[in-house]
């Protein structure tokens, strides 16, 4: 690939959002971080985004002309999948094995092998459509967990063009990863690309650690900023390439006058109080119930927060026909209910919570008002919303999940806590309110510059050099985080006297 080649997007969804009218499907711009950087690379060097357009379609001809006549700055061309496709590969083998294995939580887990049969073929329906619309020196970028398995399907119709994967979600330890049935295939598949990348040093030690266990004649090699894999004859480059927002449009969108009237306008109806965020989609991963028992914890044991402070809790709808994710709406919707009985006063309601997605003016509004956000994933790839908190605020705190990639980055400057420690949690909440506005500052400071000078522009260009030059000169990325186990001291002395040993 040359610094100039075309670029090919290969993701699960188009950056598109479809809606059907009586005149036929509408087809309008679809939002967030991957689509506003994709764009102008997309639009400056040419090229095309190959996806899903997210609804299941038997007439997948008349939505494959609707998107197609879509006029843009780049094209799009569209990977129809019908219902039963929808069921069994995306629900079944994206969200119901490889999702909650990659997150460690095995239980979640259901690897049924028609799942794994609908996967790869829809995976090889990708590669199709990527070989039909792609250029011999097109360079192609497929994203994510969904699509492992479209450059092995590429090499198999002897298409040797270069092609990069990045995953955006974390992987696995090898204990984990054994667990699953198709794990071979799975690897093989990821070496059929030429350059895979992880959110952090964490993911690639995993996979590593994987590679090493799994395949014992794989040589490996550090060198130029990436570890090169060598397999029967075949080099991948492999490297760690953090994801980060438009920082720019977050922070000046973030000090407009309909952000700042916004925020003036909540300050006044929420009156006096601390206002603590969660920002999520509703899934299992982002720990939410864990999150509000340690709000219940802290209120329980903290009494002075009581009417003090306030969680404002945003769920964006997920996955909704999925029974787990309808239990733990359930779950959430008790907690919330137990929280507000258990302390709630006539006027003052502890938890406000609120389920569905808020326009981008409220949610920078809700950033600028909070006091503090609780980004407490069990585990997580990155998490957007602790970089989009940090681009709008001058003196909020962040309390931030230990096992959110994130934490690599943000670490001088978050209170890291671990998720599953309720009462860690607690006091880190506690911190937060009490904390002095000067040590905010100086905090919020250093990882807001972290999060500026790492934008999701210097994502895109350091993953597309590292395709180009196959070396990455400029070394600067984010050090492996490692939780830290520190032994506090007794509170008090043990007694003394003699031991009954
Ligand atoms: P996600 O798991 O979807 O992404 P995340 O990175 O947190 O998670 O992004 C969520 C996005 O949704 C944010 O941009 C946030 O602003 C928005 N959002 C959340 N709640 C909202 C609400 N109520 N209203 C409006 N918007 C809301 C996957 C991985 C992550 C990784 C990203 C990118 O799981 O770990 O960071 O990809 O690589």
């Amino acid at each position: 690939m040359t610094q100039d080649a075309r670029l090919v997007v290969v993701s699960n969804r188009l950056p598109v959002v479809l809606h059907r009218g009586r005149d036929g499907w509408t087809v309008g711009p679809g939002a967030g971080g991957l689509v506003s950087a994709l764009g102008p690379v997309l639009a400056h060097r040419g090229g095309l985004w190959i996806g899903w357009p997210g609804v299941a379609a038997e007439d997948a001809g008349e939505l494959d002309r609707a998107v197609a006549e879509t006029t843009g700055d780049y094209g799009l061309a569209t990977v129809p999948l019908g219902r039963g496709e929808v069921d069994d590969f995306y629900y079944g083998f994206c969200n119901g094995v490889i999702w909650p294995l990659f997150h460690d939580l095995l239980g979640h887990c259901d690897f049924n092998p028609r799942f794994w049969r609908a996967y790869l073929e829809v995976n090889r329906r990708f590669a199709r459509v990527a070989r039909a619309h792609a250029r011999p020196d097109d360079f192609l970028w497929v994203h994510d967990y969904q699509l492992i398995h479209v450059a092995e399907c590429l090499r198999s119709e002897g298409d040797q063009r270069r092609v990069g994967f990045f995953l955006h979600i974390p992987f696995p330890p090898l204990d984990i990863f054994l667990n699953l049935p198709w794990r071979a295939a799975i690897l093989r598949a990821l070496l059929a690309y030429d350059l895979i990348g992880f959110q952090t040093g964490r993911d690639q030690r995993n996979f590593l650690d994987c590679l090493r266990r799994l395949l014992p004649d794989i040589e490996l090699s550090r060198g130029g900023g990436l570890v090169t894999a060598r397999l029967g004859g075949r080099d991948v480059r492999i490297g760690t390439f953090p994801i980060g927002i438009d920082y720019d449009a977050f922070h000046g969108e973030a000090a407009s006058a309909a952000v700042a009237a916004r925020e003036a306008a909540l300050r006044e109806r929420l009156g006096d109080v601390a206002v603590l965020i969660g920002v999520d989609r509703l899934d299992y991963t982002k720990g939410i119930p864990e999150r509000l028992r340690a709000f219940q914890d802290a209120l329980e044991r903290h009494a002075e927060l009581r009417e003090r402070v306030i969680l404002i809790q945003l769920l964006v709808p997920s996955r909704e026909g999925v029974p787990e994710y309808q239990k733990l709406k359930t779950r959430v919707d008790r907690l919330v209910g137990a929280i507000n009985g258990r302390f709630g006063t006539p006027s003052w309601v502890p938890v406000h919570y609120l389920y569905r997605a808020v326009s981008r003016t409220d949610l920078l509004a809700l950033y600028r008002v909070a006091r503090a956000a609780l980004i407490t994933p069990l585990k997580d790839g990155m998490n957007l919303v602790a970089k989009e908190y940090c681009a709008s605020q001058r003196d909020g705190v962040l309390v931030l999940s230990e096992f959110a990639g994130a934490a690599a980055q943000l670490r001088g400057g978050a209170l890291l806590v671990n998720p599953n420690d309720i009462e860690g949690v607690a006091d880190a909440i506690r911190g937060a309110v009490h904390m002095p506005e000067d040590e905010r500052r100086a905090r919020m400071r250093r990882m807001r510059r972290r999060v500026r000078d790492e934008d999701i522009f210097w994502w895109v260009d350091r993953y597309l050099r590292a395709a180009a030059d196959r070396e990455l000169a400029d070394l600067r990325g984010p050090a492996e985080y490692l939780p830290r186990v520190d032994y506090p001291p007794p509170a008090t002395e043990p007694p003394s006297g003699p031991s009954e040993a």
